[in-house]
């Protein structure tokens, strides 16, 4: 079975860049999801990252978990399976456009400046990638983060999870099957428990744990922008007995009232009445995304395009 394509990012100043481009291109066609290794941000960095995650978890958030989960356990043996809740203990910290690092509690001084640290290193690789998929879609530099601007600039934030051991792996998802409905994430996983997996044509492949890697998915808008040249693909985490599996999922994202449409270079003549992609606020997309997140984007782009021809 094919595996997840990796992209060694130092061949992209050699002799291999264009080989490199065109792997990349690949994956982004035709998988939505690759591993970047040699990405340019630190080891020490990522390790500091990890570590302090794993213990903030334990300190502060295990207690609360463990709670949670007694009272999730006793309704899935009600219910045989569970398909309203996801088995994850999580935080959400934002950087753009305005940072909220200093007002979630609990969290360390050092801690902080070491996600912040992190979540500026993100930024830039995402940035970096953007450009990359632009060069790759014959789009001019700076399209994709233009698209992204809106009047404040892009929205941009890191998911800190946990997926806690699960005594009953079968009744639970770590994170029920859904397309990410934003721009480019940007993935560090724990480098011994795995869970997430991505569906490839028809099959759910794992995306297994690689130490010090990026994986890296593209969201409902890449789709949108590039008229479905790349798409965005199912992935779901799975529960393990064993393990608890940290996943810190950084959300490159277009800003609230930027207007979400494919790049016109990338729609034939023949796509122009007609397309399937929409146009739309991105905001629009989100507050419907918030309640269709678990189910196809299909059915969210046609009900942005019945907005828009009903507001045309
Ligand atoms: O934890 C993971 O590996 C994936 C998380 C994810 O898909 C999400 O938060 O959208
Ligand atoms: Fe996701």
């Amino acid at each position: 079975m094919a595996s997840l394509p990796i992209i060694n990012m130092v061949k992209l100043d050699g002799e291999e860049r264009q080989a490199t481009m065109s792997k990349l291109h690949d994956a982004c066609e035709n998988w939505g999801f690759f591993e970047l290794l040699n990405h340019g941000i630190s080891i020490e960095l990522l390790d500091k990252v990890e570590g302090m995650t794993k213990g903030h978890y334990k300190k502060c958030m295990e207690q609360k978990f463990k709670e949670f989960a007694k009272q999730a356990l006793e309704r899935g043996e009600e219910l045989d399976t569970i398909s309203n809740m996801d088995w994850e203990s999580t935080f959400f910290l934002k950087h753009l456009p305005q940072s909220n690092i200093t007002g979630i509690p609990d969290l360390e001084d050092e801690y902080r400046k070491v996600m912040k640290e992190f979540a500026s290193e993100i930024e830039k690789l995402s940035e970096r990638l953007l450009d990359l998929l632009c060069e790759n879609l014959g789009l001019e530099k700076g399209y994709l983060k233009n698209a992204f601007q809106g009047t404040k600039g892009p929205n941009f934030g890191t998911k800190v999870s946990n997926y806690p051991p699960c005594p009953r792996p079968e009744l639970f998802k770590g994170l029920r099957a859904h397309t990410d409905a934003g721009g480019i994430i940007l993935l560090f996983q724990d480098d011994k428990v795995s869970g997430l997996q991505l569906l490839k044509d028809g099959e759910w492949i794992d995306v297994p744990p690689m130490r010090h890697s990026i994986v890296v998915n593209l969201g409902d808008q890449i789709e949108v922008i590039t008229n479905g040249k790349y798409k965005s693909i199912m992935h779901r985490v799975l529960t393990q007995t064993e393990g608890n599996r940290m996943s810190i999922a950084s959300f490159y994202n277009p800003g609230n009232d930027a207007v979400i449409y494919p790049a016109p270079a990338l729609v034939k003549e023949s796509e122009k009445e007609n397309n399937v992609y929409p146009k739309f606020v991105f905001n629009d997309y989100m507050n419907l995304y918030v309640r269709k997140k678990f189910e196809a984007k299909e059915p969210r782009f046609k009900a942005m395009k019945a907005m828009e021809t009903a507001t045309a």
